[in-house]
């Protein structure tokens, strides 16, 4: 039976994967460094994952054998402070994989993103290995991680899964410190009726995925058979690309009379670092990944 630890748990996709997990009646024990909602359906402990004793600690409290490890501080607010991200991103990384290795740990499953590219790859659609040179911290943490994910495997035998998640849309829980963080800002904006300024210019093309999307992919990476995955790194997923000018459109031509403004600031370079559309071919064939939210979908589901 699995028992789930879930690090950063009340951050965008922690909330999701608690309620995932609840909903299936499986054990999750959610730790982060802020204090729980009262309605948060599982275990929770407060723990810093800098703190490593604590965390195994937990871990063997607990009988974890399967750890979510969703710490990590996004692209734009890392260019804040690259130290404290660098920090924040590797040493909690690099402790999980030291208490799984000491703990027998069967799984876990660690996050990448789109930021691991760079203008050196071909930013039109990137494919599974491209040449990569990352330019924001976030995305120079994600590759070292993915390289270290792909070592203590090869060198321990511990079983890293991760995938490279693009914007991820969701309205319950929300993202924090991201480039792509505009569209959920431009759809909540809409439906307060207040309006908009974007801090992209309306060309910018990014991919983007649905939340249920981001979250099944994760669950069917993780089940998967480990002799079928060909990639130790991380796996290349998308659900569609947009621009915001065809963001707000699609607003607009959806009833809501939103005014959008754009201003592009720091995070325009972020982006214009950061490919536009994905190639995932190698998850469809290695894990069956497909995604069931296009741009329509997600609209659907987010704008009613
Ligand atoms: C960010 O914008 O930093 C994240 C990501 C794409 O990894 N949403």
């Amino acid at each position: 039976m699995e028992k789930i630890l879930i690090t950063g748990a009340l951050g965008q996709l922690g909330q999701e994967f608690i309620n995932y997990f609840s909903n299936k009646g499986v054990f999750v024990l959610a730790t982060d460094v802020k204090d729980p909602p009262k309605d948060l359906p599982c275990l929770f402990e407060f723990a810093d994952v800098l703190n490593k004793n604590r965390v195994d600690l937990l871990v063997k409290k607990h009988k974890i054998n399967t750890i979510y490890h969703l710490v990590a501080i996004l692209s734009a607010n890392g260019e804040k402070n690259p130290y404290n991200s660098w920090k924040i991103n590797m040493e909690s990384f690099q402790n999980i994989i030291e208490i799984s290795i000491n703990n027998k740990i069967q799984k876990v499953f660690w996050p990448s993103s789109i930021a691991v590219f760079g203008t050196e790859s071909n930013l039109d659609l990137v494919s599974q290995n491209p040449s990569m040179n990352p330019e924001t911290i976030y995305g120079v943490s994600k590759l070292a991680g993915e390289k270290l994910a792909s070592y203590y495997f090869g060198k321990f035998g511990l079983d890293i899964r991760s995938l490279r998640y693009p914007g991820i849309i969701s309205t319950k829980t929300l993202p924090g410190g991201g480039t792509t963080d505009y569209v959920i800002e431009m759809l909540n904006s809409a439906k307060n009726k207040s309006d908009y300024t974007c801090f992209l210019n309306k060309k910018t093309r990014l991919p983007m995925m649905y939340i249920d999307d981001a979250v099944n992919a994760a669950i069917m990476l993780m089940s998967a058979e480990r002799k079928n995955l060909s990639i130790s790194t991380s796996y290349n997923v998308t659900g569609f690309s947009v621009t915001p000018a065809e963001l707000e459109n699609k607003i607009k031509s959806r009833g809501f009379n939103i005014k959008v403004k754009y201003e592009p600031d720091f995070r325009q370079e972020i982006a214009n670092s950061w490919p536009k559309e994905v190639d995932d071919s190698i998850s469809h064939k290695d894990w069956g990944w497909s995604c069931d939210f296009g741009f329509e979908r997600t609209l659907n589901k987010v704008l009613n």
